[in-house]
């Protein structure tokens, strides 16, 4: 009797959590392809062919497993999944010589994870500069309690793509001097630009100099239009995957209400439009309530650096509408160097009612100074002046088997002493040092990282930096202008309601304060979002439980290389 009970009961589990949490499977083949992402003719990564990559839809508690098949037929690929926390999975992370060994052309890795938290994502390469190729798409986790009101919805992938290859890029980065890639030839909406016309040009373009688009069907860069009924409400999923530029988007006779920030929900607040930063997702309600016989502009274009690139655009269509096409040009972009206006669009952004306040107190705090710096000629980029170099070993293996040879067991200095440096001009000796070293933490603990930004090798200036952490989200605690105070800054907190993020921006000359806590056993990235940047050594590494760690099971095939190969093929034998 006891047994058949026991077999009821199961059978009731099993029926339960099938209904609630499904299995979303696919297999993915990576791949170089022509295509006309701008209308001109470039190579792109492509995923089964199509580019962006296919949209994940899943549900919060699914398990997501996609066989990434690598059919480059000379290089490794990886695809790290932006903002999936990966609990108890951190060998699906998809970041190269962190989590994980590039897959080999022609090999099969296969990840699988739990998307555990309802949120607008996204994923991308992760490993060279293959996100710049192309290689990213949408990542939608629905929550089955939605408690948003809204009618329909609409994804929004914006990137930036330059005409020469991230192979010539690369080359021209780790030059000595090193060549700078200069701007995007073009900004795309989920994929779509346009380099050699404009589809404004009739209300700017005076001198004739840019023609208008005349789209042919089924060209690969013809805008998708947003297709609306009037009176409704819609949610944008916005996501910014850009290799270098920040963006502003905004939505012509619509304002726009906030409700979502890289998968947390935040107190609504209406703007007329949004900065978004590379590795950020919003969700803003736009209504439908403008006169429905019009047609309206959506443009992105670049903020914080001087943009080369014109906007992207594309149109939001009422149904009923009888214009052949917007009535007044697109809204203009607010003015790039107007860094008040963005610190105030990021400090109208709070937590939603109902989210945990951080701790009170932290137990461990990072100051991380990051410099534009020189390395034998080299342009690097580095944090308390190490310029990061990812060993070919990952760190998840190196940890996981005990491999001590595999990075400098030294890790990287806490603290920056600040007072001796003037973060207001170009570094008294712009030489730096290189390593692979990382940060430990126990598991359970609170920790502070204080982003503090500075002057740039040559001339007066400090870049944008948006810092995006793998493996968590953290808490935006605050931004201040100039040199962090310790002792006194901390007291400027917001520890009411700071909100949960997974990507948060160092502002020129500033700071940037966050808290999380280590409650994820891995290995994690913690680096600033800019391809460039990152590829110039501009991150650290958190290792996080390492004694549970040194228990976990981690696929070998993610472990296929330098010395964690070794040791595989090893196994078992003295
Ligand atoms: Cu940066």
């Amino acid at each position: 009797m006891a047994v058949i009970v026991w077999w009821l009961l199961t059978v009731v589990v099993v029926a339960f959590h099938s209904a609630s949490a499904a299995v979303i499977e696919s297999t993915w083949e990576v791949e170089y392809k022509y295509w006309w992402p701008d209308c001109e003719e470039g190579i792109v990564m492509a995923i089964n062919g199509q580019f962006p990559g296919p949209t994940i839809d899943a549900f919060a508690g699914d398990t997501v497993i996609i066989h990434v098949v690598n059919k480059l037929s000379t290089e490794g690929v990886v695809i790290h999944w932006h903002g999936i926390r990966q609990k108890g999975t951190p060998w699906a992370d998809g970041a190269a010589g962190v989590t994980q060994c590039p897959i080999n052309p022609g090999e099969t890795f296969t990840y699988k994870f739990i998307v555990d938290k309802a949120g607008t994502y996204f994923y991308h390469g992760h490993y060279g500069m293959q996100r710049s190729a192309g290689l990213y798409g949408m990542l939608i986790v629905k929550s089955p309690k939605e408690t948003l009101r809204y009618d329909g919805e609409f994804n929004l992938l914006l990137s930036d793509w330059w005409h020469e290859s991230i192979h010539a890029q690369e080359l021209a980065l780790s030059s000595r001097p090193m060549r700078w890639i200069g701007e995007p030839q073009s900004l795309l909406i989920n994929g779509r630009g346009q380099f050699n016309c404009s589809q404004a040009a009739y209300y700017f373009n005076k001198r004739g100099e840019t023609d208008v688009c005349t789209f042919k069907e089924n060209d690969q860069c013809a805008p998708h239009t947003l297709r609306v009924e009037p009176n409704r409400v819609y949610r944008l999923r916005i996501a910014s995957t850009t290799a270098l530029a920040s963006l502003n988007l905004a939505v012509q006779g619509h304002q726009l209400v906030v409700v979502e920030a890289d998968g947390n929900y935040v107190a609504p607040f209406t703007v007329n439009d949004i900065d978004i930063y590379s590795g950020e997702t919003y969700s803003v309600l736009l209504k439908t309530n403008a006169l429905p016989s019009k047609k309206y502009w959506i443009s992105v274009g670049v903020r914080g650096r001087e943009p080369k690139t014109p906007q992207a655009l594309t149109v939001l269509n009422y149904i009923d509408a009888t214009d052949s096409r917007p009535s007044h040009p697109p809204p203009a972009t607010p003015s790039w160097n107007d860094t008040d206006r963005s610190k105030s669009f990021s400090n109208k952004i709070f937590a939603a009612k109902g989210y945990p306040k951080p701790p009170e107190k932290s137990h461990d705090q990072l100051i991380l100074l990051n410099t534009q710096n020189l390395y034998e000629d080299h342009t690097k980029w580095s944090i308390n002046n190490v310029s990061l170099t990812v060993p070919v070993t990952p760190y998840l293996g190196s940890i996981r088997y005990g491999l001590k040879s595999a990075y400098d067991l030294k890790s990287p200095a806490k603290k920056f002493k600040l007072d001796h440096y003037d973060i207001m001009k170009p570094p008294a000796n712009p030489n730096t040092t290189k390593g692979s070293g990382i940060y430990k933490f126990p598991l359970g603990i609170v920790v502070d990282v204080i982003l503090q930004n500075a002057n740039v090798l040559k001339g007066v200036m400090s870049e944008i930096h948006p810092w995006h952490i793998h493996g968590h989200d953290f808490w935006v605690l605050g931004y201040g202008e100039g040199k962090f105070k310790p002792g006194v800054d901390e007291k400027t907190y917001n520890l009411k309601n700071p909100p949960l993020r997974n990507t948060a921006v160092l502002y020129p000359f500033g700071w940037t304060a966050l808290r999380f806590v280590t409650d994820n056993p891995g290995v994690w990235f913690f680096h600033c979002h800019i391809e460039p940047h990152l590829h110039m050594g501009m991150g650290v590494v958190f290792a996080e439980g390492v004694d549970r760690i040194g228990k976990m099971e981690i696929p070998d095939e993610a472990l296929g290389c330098g010395l964690t190969r070794k040791w595989l093929m090893n196994r078992g034998r003295p």
